[in-house]
């Protein structure tokens, strides 16, 4: 309602708004069409991926403090339950309530190119966080904010192989049991790995299968892997929730884990519980991903309601985590 009115107030301003350069690199007309609402609240769509994990519920945490009404916003928050489709009723949704913005947690990285053309159509800008998304056209997004999945990939076999060596490790055989499908969490961690077993002559990947970034399918999985193979020394887990199920189903098959353990677990994500399993002698290494996206997202907001210009990839700091520095942190 409010972007209509003032995007007719608008028009008769655009052509100084072009002369002065202002508006994003999306060319969102949208953006200066919100420079004069500042004092007005800013209504966003967030349609999130689920809350399937740990890290899941502080990314949507982080989103709602953020997004609240004492800060100006009116969040319309809409949780997919880790299904696409659910994902694209949402964002069409949020068109027909003709919100100011709408964010987008993708559950994987294609099948995007139609409803982000409809949000454009609407000249709705679209923020992307989290996992990344494959379209065709830049455009349909103005931003992104996240990780670089990949690099928490290499980054976790950087220590494996430090760890490995230290342990005086032969053979280095790996159970590995990867996110959803098709989600940048997954593709990229799953690269880091895969290019680095490559790498290792000593390193052989056993089995490989999703858990679907859930506890319970990673416990599942993990007790298939022990019973086909007896033979694992590192489990890798694309989350720390897949993790613990992992952990569960090695202590119920009557092996132990962690540091002083048969079986060596790697995780990602370093979620509060995680530190107590390390603490606990269970996990070995967890690898930061940061969900706290809400102020970066905000920062963007709040630039391009003044029409400046804002960076397309931006990606947040993460560090890693293991039973030596985990006391500490
Ligand atoms: O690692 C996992 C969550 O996409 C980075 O999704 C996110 C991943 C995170 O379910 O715990």
């Amino acid at each position: 309602m409010k972007r209509k009115v003032i995007t007719a107030l608008l028009a008769a301003t655009m052509v100084a708004s072009l002369a002065v350069g202002c508006g994003n690199k999306g060319g969102d007309s949208k953006s200066d069409s919100s420079k004069s609402s500042s004092s007005d609240e800013i209504t966003i769509g967030f349609s999130q991926v689920g809350a399937e994990s740990d890290w899941r519920t502080a990314n949507s945490e982080s989103m709602k403090s953020t997004f609240s009404e004492k800060n100006g916003y009116k969040l319309i928050f809409d949780d997919a339950q880790q299904k696409q489709e659910n994902q694209i009723t949402a964002i069409r949704n949020f068109i027909q309530q003709d919100v100011d913005y709408i964010v987008l947690a993708p559950v994987t990285e294609t099948g995007w190119d139609t409803v982000l053309k409809e949000a454009k159509d609407a000249d709705i800008p679209v923020i992307i966080v989290d996992r990344m998304i494959d379209v065709s056209d830049d455009s349909l997004y103005t931003a992104w904010v996240g990780s670089n999945f990949k690099m928490e990939g290499q980054k976790a076999c950087e220590w494996l192989n430090a760890y490995a060596e230290a342990k005086g490790m032969k053979e280095v055989n790996i159970a590995h049991i990867q996110g959803t499908i098709g989600a940048s969490a997954q593709i990229g961690r799953t690269e880091g790995f895969d290019e680095a077993v490559e790498a290792h002559d000593n390193w052989t990947t056993l089995a490989q299968q999703s858990g679907e970034f859930t506890q319970a399918k990673g416990q599942e999985v993990m007790e298939s892997f022990l019973k086909s193979y007896d033979d694992i020394d590192v489990v890798i887990c694309e989350n720390d929730n897949e993790a613990f199920g992992a952990i569960d189903a090695i202590k119920a098959a009557g092996k132990t884990c962690g540091p002083e353990g048969d079986i060596i677990v790697v995780s990602f994500d370093s979620v509060k519980a995680a530190f107590e399993s390390m603490i606990a002698g269970d996990l070995n290494a967890t690898f930061e991903c940061n969900p706290l996206h809400g102020p970066r997202v905000a920062e963007i907001i709040q630039k391009l309601e003044k029409g400046e210009e804002v960076e397309k990839i931006q990606y947040v700091d993460e560090q890693v985590f293991t039973k030596d520095n985990t006391t500490k942190e």
